[in-house]
C-alpha cells in the first residue's frame, strides 16, 4: 500500500479504537491505561427495542476519554475534521482545564489537569479536544439534548461541522480570538442539538472536536466537559440521570 495511504488508515483506525474505547469503556480495547470510568457505556441496537431502552442513551457520556492539545500552537481549522490525526495529542478524562479545584455540580471536579504555558499572565487563549463516538440506531433518536461545563467560550464541531457555539463572538474564530464575556466559575449549560445534528451525526464513528478560548490573556481557570444524550426522559430542562461521577 502506499505510504500516504497507510498514514491515512492507520490514522482512521486509531479514531475507530479510540471510539470504541471511549464507548465502550469496559472492552479491552482502551487507548489510555489511565481510563476508568464508572460510566454507562452507549448502547448497541441489534434487536427490537422496548421503550425503556430507547430513552436516555448516553452517546458520549461524562467522564470521557479526550485528546487534547496544551500548547498553545494555531492549529488552523484542519484539527475539526474527521480524517485528522490526533494520534500525538495528549489523552486525559474529563472535565479537563485548570487549576484543579475547579468544578461544577453537574459534572464536579477536573480529571486531567492541562496545561497554559509557561507564563500565567499570559496564557494559552485557545485549546483543543477531540473525541470520538460509536452510534448505532439512529433511526431511534428523536430528540438528543447535549449538557456542556463551560469556562469561558467553546465551539464544538461534529464531523467537522460546527453544532454548538457558546460565549464566543460570530463568525470564523482561530487561536487568537477571545471569548465574548468572562465566566467566573465554570458554567453548565443544556441544548437541544436535534436540529444541528441532523444530517451530521451518522451510524458508526463520529467525531467531536472543542476548541476552549479564553476571556483574557490571565484568566485563572479553563473546563471542559459534555455529554450527549439521546431521547432523554422529561424535560430539556431537566438533566438526565448521571451515572458517571464518583
Ligand atoms: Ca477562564
Amino acid at each position: 500500500m502506499h505510504e500516504q495511504s497507510k498514514a491515512k488508515w492507520s490514522a482512521v483506525l486509531m479514531t475507530i479504537l479510540f471510539a470504541f474505547a471511549t464507548a465502550f469503556p469496559g472492552s479491552s480495547i482502551q487507548a489510555d491505561a489511565d481510563f476508568s470510568p464508572g460510566g454507562t457505556s452507549a448502547e448497541v441496537h441489534n434487536h427490537s427495542l422496548t421503550s425503556s431502552e430507547l430513552t436516555n442513551i448516553q452517546l458520549l457520556h461524562p467522564n470521557s476519554t479526550w485528546r487534547y492539545l496544551d500548547n498553545g500552537s494555531d492549529q488552523g481549522t484542519a484539527w475539526r475534521t474527521t480524517e485528522f490525526n490526533d494520534s500525538t495529542w495528549s489523552v486525559g478524562m474529563a472535565p479537563l482545564g485548570y487549576p484543579v479545584s475547579k468544578t461544577t455540580s453537574l459534572f464536579g471536579g477536573i480529571r486531567k489537569t492541562i496545561s497554559y504555558g509557561a507564563n500565567g499572565s499570559m496564557k494559552h487563549r485557545t485549546s483543543y479536544f477531540r473525541t470520538a463516538i460509536y452510534v448505532s440506531g439512529l433511526a431511534d433518536y428523536t430528540k438528543i439534548i447535549g449538557t456542556f461545563g463551560m469556562d469561558d467560550g467553546v465551539i464544538l464541531y461534529v464531523n467537522g461541522q460546527e453544532v454548538y457555539r457558546y460565549n464566543m463572538p460570530e463568525g470564523e474564530a482561530n487561536d487568537q480570538t477571545l471569548s465574548s464575556a468572562t465566566v467566573e466559575e465554570p458554567v453548565t449549560e443544556t441544548a437541544d442539538l436535534t436540529q444541528a445534528l441532523r444530517g451530521v451525526l451518522h451510524e458508526g464513528v463520529n467525531s467531536f472536536a472543542a476548541e476552549v478560548h479564553q476571556r483574557s490573556d490571565n484568566s485563572s481557570d479553563l473546563y471542559w466537559e459534555m455529554q450527549l444524550i439521546a431521547n432523554p426522559a422529561g424535560s430539556m430542562n431537566m438533566f438526565p440521570a448521571i451515572s458517571c461521577q464518583k
